[in-house]
């Protein structure tokens, strides 16, 4: 029966086994049973996904035509064992050669899936084969590394987007069950509005200087009779790849603790989601373990953040977890969550006003040890610059759109800590990530922090941050904006080490 949703005993007791492949459970509310292909003898992959061109029905008769992995949306969800080796086969039935990435774990520049650190390519109509330790425990994810610039059927604008959830070697499972959520939309188009004011990031301090400099260029831009750059918006909004309304609830039971594992799979945007008359205490950031677990009526992701979240069951009815914005939410952003013996017509409320405040979830009274160095980072935007579309400089610097290996800009030495100091003089929220590392949150505007670990951050507008690294894994080191519409057109940088 697909209407019944598996506990996490049963979960465990059939993942690996050989029955897997034809009977295992499905933890995702929403779509048909994975595929699984799993194998015991070391030198069959452990996975196989293949790229290709297919029809996701989002809703009933409602059909989009993108990329997928495996024909679904989303991708497999695949389980890994921290430490465990793996081999994936990833076969590539389109004509495009592709990347893929393996979001937040720590792996090696030739595993990674990212053409600037010198991945190899899966070749079009071709096949990769891929071997790894998958690390850190958590949820991952995978999605394709490609450069989409102006063509919104390429890059993260397809469905390329699938979780990873790596098993820590001791699980605390204190929850009955597990649901896993993407959020993503479908169907985008360019416009060019102003950009959307979004003001849910706590501490609110903007820097004067980084907001004096952004508004005169922008306004020198404007005088010149430039419109502004190339916004992407999007027709379809959905969870696990169907519109509110049009997938299978979340099928729970009072008293249960739900573990919510959340992944905003979007290429450009950020999400919000509630379920009203419920708290969600958030244990996990982007897979990583937060030193002060908090409960919070609201959660906000920017592009390519994970959310792990406990809720407690206990106010039953029929309710819809979704975005806060109404025309968001309208358009799909949503999954019904149905209490055992309760019917009717699902039901919204938006929570109180509530700000998003990564500080919540630190470490109390610590500072963060100091740097062996600093890298100061300003980033700047060059409204419509590029045939339309804004250009993006960290230090004055577009990152270059040649094929092909560029010099890196920051140079890292193994063992030492570095500080990634981030001055944004733009009125956009970006969502900032480091491959293949980890890294500290250790001040937000102006407030120091320690102990969060991640590897997406929302930087705020006209705002400063400070993240810190240790520089474990050689290789070259790609650092960019996860919103593809502004990493594909200059916000990107590379490390290296020396
Ligand atoms: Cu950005």
């Amino acid at each position: 029966m697909r209407n019944e949703i598996p506990s996490r005993r049963d979960l465990l007791k059939l993942a690996g086994s050989a029955a897997c492949a034809a009977a295992c459970p499905n933890p995702w509310p929403g779509f048909a049973a994975q595929t699984l292909l799993r194998h015991a003898a070391t030198d069959s992959p452990d996975y196989v996904l293949r790229i290709a061109a297919s029809a996701v029905e989002i809703a009933d008769k409602r059909i989009v035509s993108t990329i997928t992995y495996n024909g679904q949306f989303p991708g497999p969800l695949m389980r890994f064992k921290e430490g465990r080796p793996v081999a994936v086969e990833v076969h590539n039935d389109t004509d495009t050669p592709e990347q893929l990435h393996w979001h937040g774990q720590l792996v090696s520049t030739d595993v990674d899936g990212a053409a600037e650190e010198g991945t190899p390519y899966i070749p079009a109509h071709g096949m990769r084969r891929i071997e790894f330790t998958p690390r850190p425990s958590g949820l991952r994810f995978y999605h394709t590394h490609n450069r989409a610039g102006a063509d919104l059927y390429a890059g993260q604008y397809t469905g390329q987007v699938g979780a990873v959830y790596i098993e820590p070697q001791h699980e605390p499972g204190d929850y009955d069950r597990e649901v896993f959520l993407v959020l993503k939309e479908f169907e985008p188009n360019f416009s060019q509005g102003g950009d959307m004011a979004q003001d849910f990031l706590a501490p609110a301090t903007r820097v004067k200087e980084l907001e004096s400099a952004g508004e005169s260029a922008m306004k020198a831009s404007l005088a010149k009779g430039m419109p502004h750059g190339y916004e992407v918006g999007y027709r379809y909004f959905t969870i696990n790849g169907r519109m509110l309304g049009h997938g299978e609830p979340v099928k729970v039971k009072q008293g249960e603790r739900v573990m919510f594992h959340i992944l905003n799979g979007s290429a450009t945007e950020i999400r919000s989601l509630a379920l009203p008359g419920h708290v969600f205490k958030i244990v996990a950031l982007d897979g990583n373990p937060v030193p002060t677990p908090a409960e919070v009526p609201a959660l906000w992701l920017g592009t390519a953040e994970r959310v792990s979240a406990i809720v407690e069951m206990n106010h039953p009815g029929v309710w819809i977890m979704g975005d806060l914005a109404d025309d968001d939410r309208g358009h799909g952003m949503g999954i019904v969550v149905e209490y055992a013996d309760h019917s009717g017509k699902p039901m919204w409320a938006p929570p109180k006003p509530f700000h998003w405040n990564y500080l919540r979830f630190a470490k109390a009274d610590v500072t963060a040890s100091p740097p062996d160095e600093t890298f100061e980072m300003l980033i700047a935007k060059d409204n419509a610059a590029d045939a339309g579309f804004n250009r993006w400089t960290i230090n004055g610097a577009a990152y270059p759109m040649t094929e092909g290996i560029i010099p890196a800009s920051f140079h890292l030495k193994q063992g030492q800590r570095y500080r990634i100091r981030m001055r944004n003089a733009s009125d956009d929220i970006h969502p900032i990530h480091l491959h293949r590392h980890s890294f500290e949150l250790t001040r937000i505007a102006g407030m120091p922090t320690a102990g969060v670990m991640k590897d997406v951050v929302m930087l705020g507008g006209y705002q400063e941050m400070e993240l810190d690294f240790t520089a474990d894994n050689p290789g070259l080191t790609l650092f960019h904006c996860h919103q593809q519409v502004h990493m594909d057109f200059g916000f990107m940088t590379l490390f290296d080490y020396v």
